[in-house]
């Protein structure tokens, strides 16, 4: 049965079933990376960090995702995804051992950024040019397909990567091979000052999905209940039957 927590606000809140224990779980799962940004903002203004990618008001979808992933499943976050990475419980010394270009981090210093991956934590790191890391998740995808271990890998990228080449080819070879991706199509308004009107005109950003033939959700991305829901029901039909789904997530 599916009781409405919040009638007052924009969101509606329906808890499907959630037991206060998931609820809860999900809430400090966001909290988490919140934090985090909120600190380095602050760093930011202070002039003691160069840059941060702010993910802050977008946390329900990664957080979402990786809640209803499981550990040996891949995933491809994007530059405002840190719901991921704290989402994988990956210990925070490390997180900010990488950030730090220190030697302990995941890349050994070697880089000074959230753009690394860890086989670890099952994490793909972001390939910085937009578009491309779309590809890796088919070929993951393929992988487990050929494997027949039924996994699910989730790849995010914002509206402003539709526009690349290479997100259509992904979706395409993905959509005729059956492909058991996820794609997670973050729109928040603008691809850095380009706002969506200038950057396609599809009326709904799920278009680009039904395109190529892929089932497609559009998706309340400021609602964690929405999300998990709706993502974890999608993630275990798409073991079972494999195919890739597409998930216009919206921030607005
Ligand atoms: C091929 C390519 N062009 C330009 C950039 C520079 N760039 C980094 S993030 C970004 C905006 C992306 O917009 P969107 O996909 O909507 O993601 P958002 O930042 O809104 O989350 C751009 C243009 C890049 N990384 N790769
Ligand atoms: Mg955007």
């Amino acid at each position: 049965m599916s009781t409405t927590i919040s009638e007052h606000s924009t969101i509606k809140f329906v808890s499907n079933n959630l037991e206060n224990t998931q609820k809860i779980n999900l809430y400090k799962r966001m909290l988490k990376p919140r934090l985090i940004e909120e600190k380095m903002l602050i760093l930011l203004r202070q002039g003691k960090i160069s840059k941060w990618f702010s993910g802050i008001g977008q946390e329900a979808i990664a957080v979402g995702v990786t809640a209803a992933l499981k550990k040996e499943e891949y995933i491809l976050p994007m530059h405002r995804n840190l719901g991921v990475f704290t989402g994988r419980d990956i210990p925070l010394f490390r997180l900010f051992s990488q950030w730090q270009g220190k030697a302990n981090g995941f890349t050994k210093g070697r880089d000074r950024s959230f753009h690394f991956g860890t086989q670890e934590f099952k994490i793909v790191g972001m390939i910085s040019h937009l578009g491309p890391q779309l590809g890796v998740a088919d070929g993951i995808a393929l992988g487990n397909l050929l494997k027949k271990n039924k996994h699910v890998t989730a790849v995010f990228t914002g509206e402003g990567g539709t526009s690349e080449g290479d997100f259509h080819e992904a979706l395409n070879v993905a959509a005729v091979w059956d492909l058991p991706v996820l794609f997670c199509i973050e729109n928040n308004g603008y691809g850095l000052s380009t706002p969506t009107n200038e950057q396609y005109r599809c009326k709904h950003m799920i278009d680009k999905g039904l395109g190529y033939g892929m089932e497609a959700h559009q998706i309340d991305g400021n609602n964690i209940l929405e999300v998990y829901t709706k993502v974890s029901e999608l993630a275990e039909s798409m073991r079972e039957n494999p195919r890739p789904v597409f998930i216009g997530v919206h921030h607005l």
